[in-house]
């Protein structure tokens, strides 16, 4: 009790927000736009019908090509985009003009607006770098860093220009009536790992929920942002609902529930892959019944896909019957210098998946970007 009134007396704007909101069965902001709350419902329909697919920087590059307009290694196996675009906000807090991928947010900018042109989903991730270990990026494990953005820390201030930057970026996603593109925010991704700063072994439970609330309420109140979808992500190695939801920072503030998982070894030799997603899934998929939410796989692949029927014969099995939104592959870089080897996740044109990759797209239960066109997910 006494905690709880300390921490109100702290906090007292944000932590308040949550005894009105999130009720009903639109998004968890009560003041949406409407075409955030119609992607809201027609994703809840959608996902009774299948799942759409979505790539990480599909439209910037892929094996062998730098930006090529329209080019998409998607569309050279399949003539049809992805239908969620996944882009990465890393360096913006910096300042930088290039994300940490070397994407130039200018760039983002415009492949986001064609994308949603198209009908598409956006989502977007953000690895910040760390205030405390710059060097590492967000691959910094140093305690007390996200206490020290929190309110009342010493780089709170600085915190909140990150924020001012991602809020100018988003502000700046418009549809061609002058609307803002909906986007489903996903940051401080994975932190039941031990990687980033803001996983698990490097802050509480409470500074993490913390952390999720202020940066709701900055963005939404102060920023007057209404056009973002909160995304709420672990990695692949929760095991329960309790473990799923220990970072959960409420239902006032998070839209879909989802987690990561990579495959990481040989899928004929372990099933682990299948196994392990499919009862994430349905753990994840009954938490988000009982809460009214979304779901979704929302970082996947098998780096350089080297078994030809991974779509078909690993991933669906792994998504099986449960009614997610969508899965997304992560980028497609092609040959990494760092660790010397192919080092992307979608197939092209000639890659050995690419037949299967058929197969999976051919399915009525895949929904690419001319399958969502015809949903009109905003409307
Ligand atoms: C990782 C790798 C890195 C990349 C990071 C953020 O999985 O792809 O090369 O910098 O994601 O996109």
């Amino acid at each position: 009790m006494a905690l709880r009134y300390g921490f109100s007396l702290f906090f007292p704007a944000f932590l308040f927000l949550s005894v009105w909101a999130g009720e009903g069965d639109g998004p968890a902001n009560p003041a949406a736009t409407r075409e955030t709350v119609h992607l809201f419902r027609n994703l809840k329909k959608l996902a009774g019908k299948g799942f759409m697919f979505g790539h990480q920087d599909d439209l910037a590059y892929g094996v062998n090509w730098r930006y090529e307009a329209g080019n998409s290694d998607i569309k050279t196996v399949t003539g049809d985009y992805p239908a969620v675009y996944g882009w990465d906000l890393g360096g913006i807090e910096m300042g930088q003009e290039n994300n940490l991928d070397g994407i130039p947010f200018k760039k983002m900018k415009q492949f986001i607006r064609d994308g949603y042109a198209r009908g598409a989903v956006i989502t977007l991730s953000w690895h910040a770098r760390s205030p405390s270990g710059a060097e590492k990026g967000a691959w910094d494990t140093t305690h007390g860093t996200v206490a020290s953005i929190l309110p009342g820390g010493a780089n709170h201030a600085l915190y909140k220009t990150w924020l001012d930057k991602i809020a100018v970026f988003i502000a700046a996603l418009k549809g061609s009536k002058g609307e803002s593109i909906p986007v489903l925010f996903r940051p401080f991704h994975e932190h039941s790992g031990n990687w980033f700063w803001w996983c698990r072994n490097a802050c509480t439970d409470f500074e993490y929920k913390t952390l999720w609330r202020f940066t709701v309420y900055y963005l939404q109140n102060e920023k007057k942002l209404n056009n973002l979808l909160w995304v709420y992500n672990t990695s692949d190695n929760v095991k329960t609902s309790g473990e799923f939801l220990a970072r959960y920072p409420g239902d006032d503030m998070v839209d879909m529930l989802s987690f990561d998982a990579y495959q990481s070894d040989d899928p004929q030799k372990n099933d682990w892959f299948v196994k392990n997603v499919g009862s994430l899934l349905k753990m994840i998929g009954e938490l988000a019944k009982e809460k009214g939410k979304l779901t979704a796989l929302a970082e996947t692949g098998y780096e350089a896909i080297p078994y030809p029927e991974w779509w078909t014969d690993v991933l669906l099995k792994a998504i099986g019957d449960n009614q997610i939104s969508y899965v997304l592959v992560w980028r497609n870089h092609g040959y990494a210098e760092w660790n010397k080897k192919m080092h992307y996740y979608a197939p092209y044109k000639g890659q050995v998946s690419a037949a299967d990759f058929q197969k999976f797209y051919d399915l009525p239960v895949t929904f690419f970007e001319k399958d969502v066109l015809a949903e009109k997910l905003y409307q």
